[in-house]
Order: structure tokens, then C-alpha cells, then sequence
């Protein structure tokens, strides 16, 4: 127990995590709060599971967080995932590369023991920069002409869209594969008609929506067209933000 890690700038710093790491300490009592800071080189999954020690009085939480717009505060669009809410359990998450934190928080008077094993699996992507979610921040493919393999991390509360430019020399049909995602996703083929770098409603040539190991097919003409991924739940307001549910795609096609 400790109260000097009661915030983000002083978290228990675990650096650039890959492999296992078990994480025991108490909460509750005078410190109600504890964050670890984990760093991670690469796309990856992590995995793991938390034992509280069973006390009667407000459940712990260990939660994930991601300081969005690097204040050192949590914002609570910054809690992204609730990994377990005062019950032991398994939990898993894909990640993109970047530094995250765990929290551990309880308003219990009591104190309790806990421990956490986590583990991390890496799945590089073999696309950098990260493709961004406009027209102007899209990864640029030059002139397809020959397969190419995309692999990739998009998720609705991290990276909920990866844009591909790509240009063709001729009236060409496109087949393709998405492959390894936990999640469905959905791909959008466009082009920018009117040139503004932006995509406007008019301009989706056609999409799919692509479930893991989905193929798809479509016929283009010739000219610079964009490939979008996005996350499954990218157009949907959910209901239930105070359970905090925010399903989680990792998606590599
Ligand atoms: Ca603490
Ligand atoms: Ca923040
Ligand atoms: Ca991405
Ligand atoms: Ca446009």
C-alpha cells in the first residue's frame, strides 16, 4: 500500500512491458487508489486475471486507462475497459502500441489484499505511420498492382478508423481477406470526388461489412481510391455508458 502512487505522473512504473508479471499489493483503508503504468512496443494482446481477496463492503475495480489528451488527470472517457468490478476473473484486451495504465480503486473502508497476473502477446503491425482516420492522414500504398497484406489495430475507444490511399492505372477487381480480428469491422471503399481531402456522405463507393476471415470482392476504375477500416461500432451511440461497455476490436486485414 502506498500513497505515492495514487496518480498517473507517479504510477508504479512496469516500462516497456512483454511477457508476465504478477502485481500484489493492498487497497482500501487510507488509500483508495493505486495506478500502474505499462508501456507496449508493439500491437499486441494482453491477458490476465485478478484475485481479490473477499471482503465484505464496495468492490474493487481494476480498470484500464489511456490519458487521452496527456493531462495526467483521468478523464473518464480515459477509463476505457472495466477489466473486473469486485469479482475475480479473466480478462482480455487488444492494444495498440503506447502506454496505458491500470487502476485500482476501491471505496471500501476495509482494506484487501489483491493480485493480478498479466501477460502480454505481441502482434506487430506492418504499417507505420498508423494510418489516420481522414483522407489527408491516410497511408499511402502508391499504385496497387500487386496483393499487399495490411496489418493493423483499429478499436472503437483507442483508434476507431485506419484510411488507406491507394491508386489504380486501370479498371481493376480487388479481392481481399480480413483476417485475425476478435471483432467484425467494416470496410469502406471511396473516393474523393470533389477534392476537398475530406470524406463526404456521397462518397463511399461501396462496403463491406467483414467479419473474421470474411472475403470480399469489388470492381474499380481507374484513379486514386481510399480504403477505410472501421470499428463495428463506430456509427452507434451506446446506451449503457454507465457499465461502461465498449466492445473492442483488434483488427488486422
Ligand atoms: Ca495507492
Ligand atoms: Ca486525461
Ligand atoms: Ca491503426
Ligand atoms: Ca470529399
Amino acid at each position: 500500500m502506498a500513497l505515492t502512487d495514487n496518480t498517473l505522473a507517479t504510477a508504479n512504473n512496469l516500462g516497456t512491458f512483454s511477457g508476465s508479471i504478477n502485481l500484489s499489493d493492498v487497497i482500501g483503508g487510507t488509500d483508495p487508489i493505486s495506478y500502474y503504468k505499462f508501456t507496449l512496443s508493439e500491437n499486441g494482446d494482453i491477458a490476465g486475471a485478478v484475485d481479490w481477496e473477499s471482503e465484505s463492503g464496495t468492490p474493487p475495480f481494476l480498470r484500464l486507462v489511456v490519458d487521452f489528451n496527456g493531462n495526467g488527470f483521468v478523464e473518464s472517457d480515459d477509463r476505457i475497459r472495466t477489466l473486473s468490478a469486485g469479482a475475480d476473473g479473466a480478462f482480455f484486451q487488444s492494444l495498440p502500441l503506447g502506454t496505458y495504465y491500470l487502476e485500482v480503486a476501491t471505496g471500501n473502508f476495509l482494506t484487501r489484499d489483491y493480485s493480478i497476473q498479466l501477460s502480454a502477446t505481441p502482434k506487430p503491425g506492418n504499417v507505420s505511420p498508423d494510418p489516420g482516420s481522414t483522407f489527408v492522414q491516410a497511408f499511402d500504398m502508391g499504385t496497387l498492382s500487386a496483393q499487399r497484406i495490411l496489418r493493423e489495430y483499429i478499436s472503437r475507444a483507442i483508434d476507431p478508423v485506419d484510411t488507406y490511399k491507394f491508386t489504380l492505372s486501370q479498371k481493376t477487381n480487388i479481392g481481399g481477406l480480413v483476417n485475425g480480428t476478435t471483432e467484425n469491422l467494416r470496410l469502406f471503399f471511396a473516393s474523393d470526388t470533389n477534392g476537398n481531402g475530406v470524406y463526404d456522405s456521397d462518397e463511399t463507393v461501396d462496403s463491406f461489412g467483414a467479419r473474421p476471415n470474411a472475403t470480399f470482392s469489388i470492381t474499380l476504375n481507374p484513379g486514386t481510391l481510399f480504403l477505410a477500416g472501421c470499428s463495428p461500432s463506430w456509427f452507434y451511440i451506446y446506451l449503457c455508458n454507465s457499465l461502461r461497455v465498449k466492445p473492442q476490436s483488434s483488427s488486422r486485414f
